[in-house]
């Protein structure tokens, strides 16, 4: 089914919104500690991080959405629109982190699910070095 630019912009920060409060889950648990460790949250937290990032969140950003459209505010570097196969590469990355993530919280091993959450924030910031405005 078609997706309106305006739609993309919307679901694709959804998505990117809902990684980012389960990312925060996962820094509550196994980082900061400041929430007890739950192991059924942890692997659901993991899992769904997996889904989202492997989901093929990258087809939302489809032609007209490298900027502003409607009430949907996007910081999108037009740059992106330029370097889809780098895009393609960094999300890749993305993807297989967040499953090395959601194996490790199955584990329910720690120190792993600590090195693997840290990889998986080193993917976010990746694209967002090269491709996200301000
Ligand atoms: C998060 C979040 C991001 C990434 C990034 C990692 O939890 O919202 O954008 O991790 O900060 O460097």
């Amino acid at each position: 089914a078609q997706v309106s630019p305006e739609d993309q912009i919307e679901l694709r920060k959804a998505g990117f919104s809902y990684m980012a409060w389960n990312m925060g889950k996962l820094k509550a648990q196994v980082i900061e500690g400041s929430v007890e460790y739950n192991q059924e949250q942890v692997e659901a937290a993991a899992n769904t991080i997996a889904a989202i990032a492997n989901s093929g969140i990258g087809a939302l950003f489809g032609p007209g959405t490298e900027k502003d459209v409607g009430h949907q505010r996007t910081r999108v570097d037009p740059a992106l629109f330029d370097n889809m196969p780098d895009v393609a590469k960094l999300a890749g990355n993305m993807g297989t982190a967040a499953n090395t993530l959601a194996a490790e919280a199955k584990t329910g091993d720690k120190d792993a699910i600590r090195v693997a959450f840290g990889e998986v924030g080193k993917t976010c910031k990746a694209c967002h070095e090269k491709y996200r405005l301000d």
